[in-house]
């Protein structure tokens, strides 16, 4: 899969491709990450990207000249499916539903607004979507594009060793995860619960499954009633049980 993004940043960017299951992945050459620097793209002396926004008020923007010059090389560049997104606190929330149908496309344009924001001519004229990471402003667009390119990288065939490790995580079916434990058996005082040692996989995968859906109906009950889904009679058994485990 390959990322392209429209940056005044790009080091920051990279840095993607430095750590982690995403650094690996661009190691083996499984994503592919392209940077496009507005500032390239800006041929006045000063290499000016931003000006003062019309009508007035605090804070500069980014000028749509320099920003258009640099979207239309990625666009050359990239797959010609590849969407442009620009990720800003009015966009649609991004989540996992999203990321995985990205990660069925070849490629995808990401482009990250520094300043106050972007002219608005540019979403009009190149962007196709907007998306937010959540509600909450940052200085600019580009903690979102690493948040997007690591969410959407983990889900590409063979980039997690464990075959099905992506599918099994939380919101695959729009549950919580439950809760996980390591050795040693005993940390201060606190027990492993004796059912993950009983070597009983049906009970576990009961036990894991409780633990999840009564997670989800205490912390993110939205995510339980999302497009009026009701739980199945089994599910409703074992919320009740873990309602009254939890006092
Ligand atoms: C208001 C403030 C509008 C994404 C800043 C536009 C980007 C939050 C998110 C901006 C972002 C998010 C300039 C800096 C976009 C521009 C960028 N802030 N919640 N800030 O996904």
């Amino acid at each position: 899969m390959r990322f392209d993004v429209i940056t005044l940043l790009p080091e920051l960017v990279e840095a993607v491709t430095k750590s982690g299951v995403t650094g690996r992945a661009a190691d083996r050459g499984l994503i592919e990450l392209h940077c496009w620097n507005p500032r390239n793209y800006s041929h006045d002396v000063h290499r000016t990207v931003d000006d003062r926004p019309y009508g007035g008020g605090p804070g500069m923007l980014m000028k749509a000249d320099c920003l258009l010059d640099a979207i239309r090389d990625a666009r050359k560049n990239a797959p010609e499916e590849a969407k442009v997104v620009y990720l800003s606190p009015q966009g649609k929330t991004f989540n996992q539903q999203l990321a995985r149908q990205i990660s069925d496309q070849q490629g995808l344009i990401l482009l990250c607004g520094r300043y106050e924001g972007i002219d608005e001519r540019v979403v009009a004229l190149e962007v196709d979507e907007e998306w937010s990471l959540g509600d909450y402003v940052l200085s600019g667009g580009e903690l979102g594009a690493m948040v997007v390119i690591d969410a959407v990288t983990r889900l590409l065939p063979s980039v997690l060793g464990h075959k099905d490790s992506a599918e099994q995580d939380s919101f695959t079916e729009n549950l919580l995860d439950c809760e996980h434990y390591t050795r040693p058996e005993v940390v201060e005082e606190l027990q492993v619960p004796a059912v993950l040692k009983s070597g009983d996989h049906k009970a576990i995968e009961r036990w894991r499954r409780k633990q999840s859906i009564g997670r989800t109906y205490t912390r993110r009950p939205d995510l339980l009633f999302k497009e009026n889904i009701e739980l199945s009679k089994d599910d409703q058994i074992l919320l009740d049980e873990y309602l009254k485990e939890n006092r």
